[in-house]
């Protein structure tokens, strides 16, 4: 089934500059709900999508955080935890994108994206989506399955959605939803991200299998 249509569909949205160390907080606490995140972070990412799928682009406000040259106010007035995504709604902080993208699904307008379990369950396989139709199940997976797409196509130099049509029209349909492809950098940033922290390298040509996934 296809996807519900996203409520807004409004051109690229212009992200505000990444705030550093040097950057001074927002005025916290002063009623405006926002959402901390970092462009590049895949758990931030699940909540960003949610925020736009929703349609709540005027209603929860995108903070950027450079995490390479983090304020110090973001651990000691935001988030204690230190980490990204986390939102500021109605006086609170909470953080865990999980957590949030359930919150973010429960507390705000938009299209519900937690659909009945048990319906939901009887259309699991039916695909393209998880849950038959996209769902906060979409959300959580799509991020991560996007970075390994792209390290192992360029790393290992192997196709993911070889021989999973599931896959290949899961990524396919997931890529015409706006709120999702806003939200996505490019491959090659992405790659040289997880080249340098996470010290993905190619494997020596001896040792090249094709990967278990
Ligand atoms: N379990 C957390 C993980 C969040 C997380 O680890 N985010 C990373 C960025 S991708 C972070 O904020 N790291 C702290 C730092 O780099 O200082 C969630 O799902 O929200």
């Amino acid at each position: 089934m296809a996807a519900a249509a996203a409520p807004r569909s409004s051109g690229k949205e212009a992200l505000p500059a990444a705030l550093g160390s040097a950057s001074e907080p927002p005025r916290l606490f002063d009623g405006t709900t926002r959402l901390y995140i970092c462009y590049f972070c895949p758990f931030a990412q699940r909540a960003w999508i949610i925020r736009n799928f929703k349609g709540l682009q005027d209603k929860i406000e995108l903070v950027g955080i450079d995490l390479q040259d983090k304020p110090a106010w973001y651990k000691e007035k935001v988030y204690e935890q230190g980490t990204v995504p986390s939102l500021e709604h109605n006086g609170k902080i909470m953080g865990e994108s999980l957590d949030l993208i359930k919150y973010i699904d429960s507390h705000f307008e938009g299209p519900a994206l937690l659909p009945e379990i048990e319906a939901a369950l009887s259309k699991f396989g039916d695909g393209p989506f998880f849950l038959g139709q996209f769902s906060l199940v979409d959300i959580a997976y799509v991020t991560i399955i996007e970075r390994i797409q792209i390290y192992y196509s360029h790393i290992r130099k192997y196709e993911i959605t070889n021989g999973r049509p599931n896959l290949e029209k899961f990524i396919e349909e997931i890529n015409r939803i706006e709120a999702y492809t806003q939200t996505k950098n490019d491959p090659l940033y992405l790659l040289d991200l997880a080249k340098t922290h996470l010290k993905a390298r190619p494997l020596p040509e001896t040792n090249a299998q094709p990967p278990q996934l």
